[in-house]
């Protein structure tokens, strides 16, 4: 087994660096975490110690390098199957669901940043007609999920599956911004926030002083 490196950026903002770092959590898989604080001075110089890409995840495996969340996922599948759901059908949505959510949600990432400490928070004006196309989106993703898969266990696909990792930090921020999530999805959403590795994070998150204003939105008028 590969000497496994994590970098990641702030945990309370990095929604980014969340993915991987759960993902190896729930792999059972030891690792070292190194952390570079986002908008620092010199990120950039530190991250591309390790990587071409000034980004955050990178993972180091030994001598191999690997950066994106995405790639990080596959690359750690083709170690651990479990990563991605047995069944052919079943991968084959989480493959999809990842994939839009990797490339996708541009309203949501923007107008509700990840922030896991924060509560409260409310997008002014409740947002626009594309973020609300996001939320309802999501929803959809994860009760359809839940309903064709989640006999087998409390996640996306019964089993936790690189698709919970991918979906983790929606599940801040809906709880960040008052998101109203009901049935299924609802569930689910429950399921995450209680979460022992998620409860982990979130305490880290709480312990950070850094303060990234551009994420700071949503603070309602006292
Ligand atoms: N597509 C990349 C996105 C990585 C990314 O944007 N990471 C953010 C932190 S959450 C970052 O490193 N930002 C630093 C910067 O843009 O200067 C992935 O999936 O890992």
């Amino acid at each position: 087994m590969p000497v496994f490196q994590l970098i990641i950026g702030n945990k309370n903002y990095s929604s980014w660096s969340l993915r991987p770092w759960l993902l190896l959590r729930k792999l059972g898989v030891s690792f070292e975490e190194t952390q570079v604080l986002l908008q620092t001075e010199d990120f950039q110089k530190q991250v591309m110690q390790y990587a071409p890409v000034a980004k955050v995840p990178v993972l180091l495996a030994d001598e191999l390098v690997i950066w994106d969340s995405l790639a990080i996922a596959e690359y750690l599948a083709e170690q651990f199957p479990q990563a991605w759901p047995r069944d052919p059908a079943a991968r084959a949505l989480a493959r999809s669901v990842c994939a839009e959510m990797h490339s996708g949600f541009m309203a949501l990432r923007s107008q509700m940043p990840m922030n896991c400490r924060a509560t409260g928070r409310e997008v002014q004006g409740q947002g626009d007609a594309a973020l609300q196309k996001d939320i309802e989106r999501i929803q959809a993703i994860w009760s359809e999920c839940r309903l064709r898969y989640g006999q087998s266990g409390p996640w996306l696909f019964g089993e936790f599956s690189i698709a919970d990792a991918m979906f983790a930090p929606v599940v801040f921020r809906f709880n960040t911004y008052g998101v109203n999530c009901q049935g299924l999805a609802g569930e689910y959403l429950q399921t995450v926030l209680h979460d022992a590795d998620i409860q982990t994070w979130l305490h880290a998150a709480q312990q950070e002083t850094a303060v990234i204003m551009s994420s700071e939105v949503g603070l309602t008028a006292q």
